[in-house]
């Protein structure tokens, strides 16, 4: 039997879904007594080091862990899980950690995007079993601000590079911890947890360490805008510059659950959810909505995220909801990032009528429970013409694609409410707003190219790239292969994200792999 830690943060069925895929049962602990007793223990750590240690304190796990660790039995931590075993961290000064392994958790200190999210490679530092079946070259999911430092190289048994190399995953005895997500990493994360359930003789395919740096793949997210069509079923539908209707019907596309199944067959390295009429309705009532995250969590083993109707509500009984406990519910059927939309620009309009953080916004409250990483800003931008910068106040950029009336210059308009209202906000406030809110990455849509075929709004993408420090992914406008290494080659954009050439059938997911693969790192599984 296989204990699971759940101390209440983020997603952990993503981890019992990798695991019951693989044909074995999960017993999650709920109490301090059910760890001492585990036999084979999976700590999935999620959201940030200081709630985390909080909560394993105050629910009194933490001896017990630090008894089971003792008794060296085998033992898998992952993401935080990793974290916790060592004595503090920089996020959270004065709270201490497990301190099983002498060392601490620093902030990267890089230029790059930070978080490190995306999929990247390891080296492997001295033989184990866990990556047996593997050839070494495989990438895996990442998505994290901290990485350890251990006091003694010893533990170290794989090291990632992104900036600088840093300590990927450990290993004393029986106890193995990983920064990266296995459940989270296709079929090479499958075979690491096959490896940690069932181990045999170490066979050595993995364990050369090549001393080639790894590198962070560019990611190829495949987006199914959702929504109830006008029989009453949950389709994915798609826009041509957000309008999903054709001849007065919503298009209807597919299944959504089937859809992404096809996609993760495909190789590709996420998946997007959007629940497009979110807006306007409540979302925890959209119970096929929460069905098809749960349906697509048990058999796709890539980052899922969800978004649509992410903010506050008051319900027909007169219950409120926060933002927060609507993203638990999406957190707890399988979505491992949420994405906001609409809440963001009144969050963002709120933000800047008083110079003054809250901690109340769902940016901030999902950010501090969840995770920086956990919080996706979507944002649905639309061109407004100007002859020269002075005509107005927003951010203006000089661009080579003119306006209708041959203007120069332009700026980015947010939008709310699927593009139908547009807000006294500019593109790049609202990321650099966003991000100080504690926003992990941009979704960048543009409701100009959205269904156009017509390329990615490379302009737009730069200009928000070279804005913010987190990562941007590129949405809007793909019509084939060519466009994403143009976005790849051209702007800073970690991620691209397409719809309408992947359900069309037009361009598949493995077709863009293909093309891209010798001319931009990618991960390569699936292709
Ligand atoms: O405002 O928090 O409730 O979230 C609503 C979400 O739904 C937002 O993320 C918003 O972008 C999305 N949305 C709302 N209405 C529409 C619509 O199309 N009528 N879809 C919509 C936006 C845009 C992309 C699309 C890319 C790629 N979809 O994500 O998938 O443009 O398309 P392409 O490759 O075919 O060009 P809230």
């Amino acid at each position: 039997m296989i204990t699971l830690l759940d101390y209440g943060a983020g997603n952990v069925r993503s981890v019992v879904n990798a695991i019951e895929k693989l044909g074995r049962q999960v017993h999650v602990a709920g109490s301090a007594d059910e760890i001492r007793r585990a036999e084979k223990l999976v700590f999935p750590g999620v959201g940030s080091f200081g709630s985390m240690m909080q909560v394993l304190q105050e629910k009194g796990y933490v001896d017990a862990l630090r008894e089971y660790l003792r008794a060296d039995k085998p033992f898998l931590g992952i993401c935080l899980g990793l974290q916790a075993l060592f004595e503090k961290s920089e996020e959270a000064p004065g709270i201490a950690g497990l301190g099983f392994i002498p060392g601490m958790v620093k902030r990267f200190d890089t230029d790059l995007s930070v978080p490190h999210i995306g999929w990247n490679g390891i080296r492997v530092k001295k033989p184990t079993a866990l990556f047996n079946d593997l050839a070494g070259e495989e990438k895996f999911y990442f998505v994290h601000s901290y990485h350890v430092v251990p006091r003694d190289p010893e533990v170290v048994l794989t090291t990632t590079d992104y900036g600088t190399e840093f300590v990927s995953s450990i290993r004393i005895g029986n106890i193995t911890a990983t920064q990266f997500h296995p459940e989270k990493s296709g079929a090479a994360g499958l075979a690491v947890f096959r490896n940690f359930l069932e181990p045999g003789p170490e066979s050595g395919a993995a364990r050369i360490d090549t001393g080639n740096k790894t590198r962070l793949a560019k990611r190829i997210v495949a987006c199914l805008d959702v929504r109830a069509n006008d029989a009453g079923d949950l389709v994915v539908t798609k826009g041509d510059q957000y309008d999903v209707r054709e001849n007065g019907q919503v298009r209807n596309l597919g299944k959504p659950a089937e859809l992404a199944r096809d996609y993760y067959a495909q190789g590709a390295d996420e998946i997007t959810f959007l629940n497009i009429t979110g807006f306007r309705d409540f979302p925890l009532a959209d119970l096929p909505m929460l069905e098809v995250l749960r349906q697509t969590s048990r058999q796709v083993f890539v980052p899922l995220t969800i978004g649509g109707g992410i903010r506050s509500y008051t319900d027909a009984n007169g219950r409120t909801w926060s933002a927060l406990e609507v993203a638990a519910e999406y957190f707890r059927s399988g979505a491992d990032k949420i994405s906001v939309g609409s809440d963001a620009v009144a969050i963002v309009e709120q933000y800047l009528k008083t110079g003054q953080k809250t901690g109340q916004s769902a940016i901030e409250q999902i950010s501090e429970v969840y995770g920086n990483q956990a919080v996706v800003i979507s944002i649905d931008p639309r061109r407004v013409y100007v002859t020269r910068p002075g005509e107005t106040a927003f951010h203006v950029i000089h661009t080579e694609e003119p306006g209708p009336k041959n203007e120069k210059y332009c700026w980015f308009q947010c939008t709310v409410k699927g593009g139908r209202e547009g807000r006294p906000v500019d593109v790049l406030t609202l990321a650099r707003v966003c991000e100080e809110l504690g926003a992990g990455e941009i979704l960048l849509n543009s409701i100009d190219r959205d269904g156009t075929n017509a390329g990615f709004d490379i302009e737009l993408i730069n200009a928000v790239a070279e804005t913010i420090s987190i990562p941007v992914i590129a949405s809007s406008g793909a019509g084939c292969a060519a466009h994403f290494l143009e976005v790849f080659t051209r702007t800073g954009a970690e991620a691209a994200l397409a719809a309408g050439i992947f359900h069309r059938r037009e361009v598949p997911v493995g077709a863009v792999k293909k093309y891209l693969s010798d001319k931009v790192e990618i991960r390569r599984e699936g292709t």
